[in-house]
C-alpha cells in the first residue's frame, strides 16, 4: 500500500526558488494544526508533483453515484471530469447507477475506463445519498482495491471548472465545505444529537467537511466508509436520523482520523452559495439543472 510520507524523487531540481522568508500566501491558513497541508491554488507546483506521481504510475478511481433522477447530472459530470479530472494519468470511472443502459456514452480519453456497476434503486435508506457508504466499503474490499491506487469520491451533481490533478492525492483527505469558512466551529452543521453515531461535542471539531469531495487511498477510503455504513446502521436500529445523513458520519469520522491533506473549499464551490472564485475548480451550485429539485426527488 503506498504511503503519502514516501520520498519524493525528481530528475532535477530547477523548479522554483524557495525563499524561507517569503511565504505563498498569508491571509489563509495553509496548515492544519495536526501539520498536514490545506490545498489552495498556488500552494503547489503541479510540475514538481507530476515527476513524483508519474514515477509511481499511480491509477485513480473516481466513484460516482447516478441513481433515479440524479442521473441526469452524469453527463455534465463526465464530460468537464474528461477535461479537468486527473489529466495524464491512468483513470477509471466507477458508475453506480441503477438505470445502466442511460448511461451517457462518453468519448474517453487514452488510460481512462468506465466500470458501470448496476445497483438497485429501491434502497430503504433516510437519504438514498447515505446508501454509497455501504456500496463504496464493500467494492473497496472485493474489487477498487486490486484496481485502483487511490480513490475518490464525488456527488454526481457537480460541475469541474479548473484542473484537480495529483496535489489531491494523499492516504486521506476531505474537502473543506464552503458555506462555513469563517464560522465558529459551534456553529457547524455537525449532528449535536448525543445519543447519534455521529454525535460531535459544542466544543469539539477542526472542520466541517462536504460530503460532495473525499478520497484517499483504497485501504483508507474503506475504513472510512465501512465505518460510516456502520454508524448508520446502529442509529437506524434506533430510529435516528442525523443531521446531513452521510456527511454527518463523514464528519464524525475525519475529526478522530485526521486526514492526512484537506483541501481547501476551491475543490468543492458553490456558485449558488457564493459568487464563484477565479480558482474554483469545482461547483455544486445545481442552477444548471433547474427542473430538479430536492423536493421533486422524495
Ligand atoms: C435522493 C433523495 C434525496 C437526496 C439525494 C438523493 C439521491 C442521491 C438520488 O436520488 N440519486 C443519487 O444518485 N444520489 C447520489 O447521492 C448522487 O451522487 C448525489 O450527488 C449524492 C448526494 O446527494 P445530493 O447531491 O442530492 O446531496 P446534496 O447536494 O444536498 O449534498 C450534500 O449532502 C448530502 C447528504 O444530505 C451528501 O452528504 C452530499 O455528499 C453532500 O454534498
Ligand atoms: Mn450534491
Amino acid at each position: 500500500q503506498m504511503n503519502h510520507m514516501q520520498v519524493v524523487t525528481v530528475s532535477r531540481i530547477v523548479h522554483y526558488e524557495l525563499n524561507m522568508l517569503t511565504p505563498f500566501k498569508y491571509d489563509i491558513l495553509v496548515e492544519t494544526p495536526w501539520m498536514v497541508p490545506i490545498v489552495w491554488e498556488g500552494t503547489f507546483n503541479i510540475e514538481l508533483l507530476h515527476e513524483h506521481f508519474q514515477l509511481r504510475n499511480v491509477t485513480i478511481g473516481l466513484a460516482v453515484f447516478a441513481i433515479k433522477e440524479l442521473l441526469i447530472f452524469l453527463k455534465l459530470f463526465l464530460e468537464t471530469a474528461e477535461e479537468y479530472f486527473m489529466e495524464g494519468y491512468r483513470m477509471k470511472y466507477y458508475i453506480f447507477t441503477d438505470k445502466p443502459e442511460s448511461v451517457p456514452l462518453i468519448q474517453l480519453k487514452r488510460g481512462r475506463q468506465m466500470v458501470i456497476l448496476e445497483i438497485q434503486s429501491h434502497a430503504h435508506w433516510q437519504n438514498l445519498s447515505m446508501y454509497r457508504m455501504e456500496r463504496i466499503s464493500t467494492f473497496s474490499r472485493l474489487r477498487f482495491i486490486r484496481e485502483v491506487d487511490y480513490l475518490v469520491c464525488a456527488d454526481v451533481d457537480i460541475k469541474f471548472w479548473n484542473h484537480v490533478n495529483v496535489e489531491i492525492l494523499s492516504s486521506l483527505f476531505g474537502t473543506l465545505h464552503p458555506g462555513f469558512i469563517g464560522h465558529r466551529r459551534d456553529s457547524y452543521d455537525y449532528e449535536r444529537l448525543p445519543q447519534s453515531q455521529a454525535h460531535i461535542p459544542v466544543n469539539e471539531g477542526d472542520f466541517y467537511y462536504t460530503g460532495a469531495f473525499f478520497g484517499g487511498s483504497v485501504l483508507e477510503v474503506y475504513k472510512l466508509t465501512k465505518f460510516c455504513h456502520q454508524a448508520m446502521m446502529v442509529d437506524q436500529a434506533h430510529n435516528i436520523k442525523s443531521m446531513w445523513h452521510d456527511e454527518s458520519y463523514l464528519n464524525k469520522y475525519l475529526l478522530y482520523h485526521k486526514p492526512t491533506k484537506v483541501l481547501s473549499p476551491e475543490y468543492m464551490w458553490d456558485k449558488n452559495l457564493l459568487k464563484l472564485p477565479v480558482f474554483a475548480k469545482m461547483d455544486a451550485g445545481r442552477e444548471l439543472v433547474q427542473k430538479i429539485t430536492k423536493q421533486s426527488l422524495k
